[in-house]
C-alpha cells in the first residue's frame, strides 16, 4: 500500500515537472498584464507616485506604448473611451497597439486624479 502510493506520487510529480516545463518552454519573458500583440513599444510610461511618466506621448499610428508599474499601490489604465484597459496591479506591464490617430485621454480606476494622454498622429 505504502509501496503503492509512493509511487502515484512519483508518477503525479512526473507529470506536474512535465506541465512546468511545457508552460515555461518558448515563454521570452513573464507578462504579468495580459499586453496585446503586434508592433514593439517605441514609449515608455512608468506608472509610480499616482502619476504617469510622461502624462503625455505621442506617437505613429501602428506603433505602441507600454506602461510599466512599479511601487506597492495598485494601479490600471483606462481608456475614457474605452478602447483600452489594462488590470489592477502592483507591478508588471501592459502594452497597447494604437492603430488609429487620434487622441486618447486615460485614467486610473482607483485614482481619478491620475490622468494621461496618448497622441497618434
Ligand atoms: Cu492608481
Amino acid at each position: 500500500m505504502a509501496a503503492r502510493s509512493s509511487r502515484a506520487l512519483a508518477a503525479l510529480a512526473a507529470a506536474l515537472l512535465l506541465i512546468g516545463l511545457t508552460a515555461c518552454s518558448g515563454a521570452a519573458k513573464p507578462a504579468l498584464v495580459p499586453s496585446d500583440t503586434g508592433a514593439d513599444p517605441v514609449v515608455t510610461v512608468s506608472v509610480v507616485d499616482n502619476r504617469y511618466e510622461p502624462a503625455e506621448v505621442e506617437i505613429e499610428a501602428g506603433q505602441a506604448v507600454r506602461w510599466v508599474f512599479e511601487g506597492a499601490m495598485e494601479h490600471d489604465v483606462v481608456a475614457e473611451d474605452g478602447s483600452f484597459v489594462s488590470e489592477l496591479v502592483t507591478e508588471g506591464e501592459y502594452v497597447h497597439v494604437f492603430e488609429e490617430a487620434g487622441e486618447f485621454p486615460y485614467d486610473c480606476s482607483v485614482h481619478p486624479e491620475m490622468t494621461g494622454r496618448v497622441v497618434v498622429r
